[in-house]
């Protein structure tokens, strides 16, 4: 059984997650607008990876005989000046989910709640890799100067990512 405590804070991951892929839906829409149809699937393939990862709490959430409870969502921002600043954007937002899955994992801990602890360790090494792709881009579109034929090389780039479902990794 979850302690009330650790309810409540899976409850808030959950809307976190769902956030994430309300935001990264926003960012895909974003990219639509400016043309950048690879940036734009890059985000939606996130945005559904954020949906699996809301699905994986509240699967635990269930598991564990507790209860979720869907809080109302925030509207996500919508806009952003250039391409960079959208992933920029993304980086900050992912690293504050790794904050913000580190104290539940120390909220486990504190309790002694193991079984939490070793759950949310499959978070902990995702954050890794959701930081590292991010910064990637980033990275990518710094060294392109953000327009021209390198734009495009990267847009090219990003739209190939395709969306694995988890069970299927
Ligand atoms: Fe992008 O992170 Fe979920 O967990």
């Amino acid at each position: 059984m979850l302690s009330e405590n650790m309810q409540k804070a899976l409850n808030s991951q959950i809307n976190k997650e769902i956030y994430s892929s309300y935001l990264y839906t926003a960012m895909s829409m974003y990219f639509e607008v400016e043309d950048l149809s690879g940036a734009a699937s890059w985000m939606k393939t996130q945005a559904l990876e954020e949906l699996t990862h809301a699905d994986k709490f509240m699967s635990y959430v269930n598991e564990r005989g507790g209860r979720v409870i869907l809080e109302a969502l925030k509207k996500p921002v919508f806009s952003w000046e250039t391409p960079l600043d959208a992933f920029s954007g993304a980086l900050v937002h992912e690293r504050f989910i790794s904050a913000s899955i580190n104290d539940i994992v120390s909220l486990a801990r504190e309790e002694k709640d193991f079984m939490s602890d070793n759950f949310l360790q499959w978070f902990v090494a995702e954050q890794v890799e959701e930081e590292a792709s991010v910064s990637e881009v980033i990275r990518m579109f710094k060294l392109a100067g953000g327009a021209g034929g390198g734009l495009l090389m990267i847009d090219r780039e990003l739209g190939s990512r395709v969306f694995i479902p988890p069970a299927a990794e």
